[in-house]
């Protein structure tokens, strides 16, 4: 808890899953000692977690914003415009993302590969680059990505999202490379199959689809992930849990795996 005190943590796409779950984790790991800015496009759920956690939580403070990272433009503003007590960010949570569809090369529609595109590579690198500059100057900061099992093992109905999902992986390789000389540390958390609205938003609403996904299985909950998240930036800061590939306990692999009987 000691670690975590007072940092102002900013999470993407905390509305819903692993995001919101991390915003309790942080919540609860810091006694309430803890600023958290919570951005997604659904302000509504956004309003109704920050009261929550106002009420459990005290003293927290918490900033809510509704902000669309697929929409690249609007991304450097927001970071510029933050109220002053909660300008000086800690550390950043790119959390937002999706897959759109499980559909082959060729029958892809257009709409699902740039949703893809923009949400989980063009809108983790904006941000990122928003952030930065405030992390280079006072030389700390964590920056953790949400990649997936899915950018180590691709799958077919999958060439987007998996191929969006192993950008986040490079480009993090990358960064924690270029701020080797610096305090920021660039931390990768890689989940297997996580029970939210993943699946309900992959197959746009068909909540039978989804279900479909988790059948006959135990997968994890989005507060596993959330713990590990939390656990990785409160190590000491001459400890980066670089990468972490979490599975549910039934998963070793790629959750789809198609094989010819
Ligand atoms: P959810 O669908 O439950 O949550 C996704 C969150 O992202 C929501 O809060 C959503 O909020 C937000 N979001 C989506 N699009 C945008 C956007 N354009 N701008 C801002 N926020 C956006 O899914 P998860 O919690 O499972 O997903 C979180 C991350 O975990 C994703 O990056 C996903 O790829 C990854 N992941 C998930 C796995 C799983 O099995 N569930 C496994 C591996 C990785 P809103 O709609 O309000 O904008
Ligand atoms: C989500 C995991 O395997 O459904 O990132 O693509 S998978």
């Amino acid at each position: 808890a000691e670690r975590l005190a007072n940092k102002i943590v900013l999470i993407t796409g905390a509305s819903s899953g692993i995001g919101a779950a991390t915003a309790k984790e942080f919540a609860s790991a810091a006694n309430g000692n803890i600023k958290l800015i919570l951005t997604a496009r659904r302000q509504d759920r956004l309003t109704e977690l920050a009261s929550e956690l106002t009420k459990q939580y005290k003293p927290i403070q918490i900033h809510t914003a509704k902000l669309d990272v697929s929409d690249a433009n609007s991304i450097g503003p927001f970071i510029t415009a933050l109220p002053k007590e909660f300008s000086d960010i800690d550390v950043l949570i790119n959390n937002a993302g999706k897959a759109l569809g499980k559909d082959q090369v060729g029958n892809i529609a257009t709409d699902d590969i740039n949703g893809m595109l923009q949400t989980n590579v063009l809108g983790l690198i904006t941000m990122t680059q928003a952030v930065i500059p405030l992390f280079k100057k006072k030389d700390a900061g964590d920056i953790v990505n949400i990649g997936s099992i899915a950018g180590r093992e691709p799958y077919p109905g999958g060439a987007i999202y998996c191929a969006t999902k192993s950008a986040v992986k490079f480009f993090s390789h990358s960064l924690r490379k270029e701020l080797i000389n610096t305090g920021i540390r660039v931390l990768e958390v890689d989940p297997g199959a996580v029970e939210t609205e993943f699946s309900v938003v992959r197959f746009h609403g068909d909540k039978a689809a989804a279900d479909k996904v988790y059948e006959g299985t135990t997968p994890l909950t989005p507060e596993d992930i959330a713990e590990v998240i939390v656990f990785g930036v409160s190590r000491r800061q001459n400890t980066v849990v670089a990468e972490s590939l979490v599975f549910p306990s039934h998963q070793a692999g790629a959750s789809h795996i198609y094989k010819k009987q």
